[in-house]
């Protein structure tokens, strides 16, 4: 899979991609990902990609023209063109495993007010990764590119796919390491007892139960506010 970024801080990008399962990925080339500034796309002498909103009003929006010529020239027949933005649609595991599928993706990081509406008439779809605002889009592509890239064949084993959070709609089951007993804590005696048959019942009901405790809206529940 090959991933192109476009943000105005290209320099964010730097640890995340730098950095464990991600940068053993790319390593391993089972995916490209390749950050552009698209201050490199204006025409204007200045490198200016933002200017004042027409009818007034605080801050920059982001001009059509270098996006334009970006994605023109970035894009291919297999490329889906994603615009991050906080009126766009949640990004859910869900999602992320269809984008896993896909061969290209580009996604726009928007800042200041946001992106001229033009630019929407370019795009595919248009994401958000939830219902609060952040100053920029890179974060929201940081989150997309790890939740995408570990979900690519070959990037972490298939054992810690099965049984993880949100697959199958429930959250994960809970995981103890050594000591058996610390601070008067213990470990559940089935996880000790070696027996394959109930320690798999034992996680099958503990996801269950999270899951309708904590996270009931994954359930058809009313999630309380969470
Ligand atoms: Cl994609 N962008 C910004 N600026 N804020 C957000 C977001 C995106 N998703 C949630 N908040």
């Amino acid at each position: 899979m090959k991933i192109d970024i476009l943000s105005l801080f290209p320099e964010m990008f730097d640890g995340f991609l730098g950095t464990s399962i991600i940068k053993r990925a790319i390593d391993n080339g089972l995916v490209d990902i390749e950050v552009h500034n698209f201050r490199d796309y204006s025409l204007d002498k200045h490198k200016r990609v933002d200017d004042y909103p027409y009818g007034g009003g605080a801050g920059m929006v982001l001009m059509c023209e270098p996006i334009f010529r970006a994605i023109e020239d970035i894009r291919t027949d297999e490329s889906v063109v994603i615009m991050l933005t906080p009126g766009g649609k949640t990004f859910k595991q869900e999602m992320a495993i269809n984008l896993s599928k896909v061969k290209h993706l580009i996604l726009l990081c928007g800042h200041y007010e946001g992106f001229d509406e033009r630019i929407k008439t370019i795009v595919d779809m248009e994401v958000s990764i939830g219902d609060y605002v952040l100053t920029g889009g890179e974060i929201p592509a940081m989150v997309m590119t790890d939740a995408i890239t570990r979900l690519i064949p070959g990037v972490i084993t298939d054992e810690s796919l099965d049984s993880e959070s949100f697959n199958d709609g429930l959250l994960d089951y809970p995981v103890y390491t050594k000591p058996a007993e610390f601070r008067g804590m213990k470990v559940p005696d089935v996880l000790l007892s070696g027996h394959h048959q109930k320690i798999s019942d034992y996680r099958n009901n503990e996801r269950i139960k999270r899951t309708s405790e904590d996270r009931s809206d994954l359930i058809g529940g009313d999630d309380g506010g969470k």
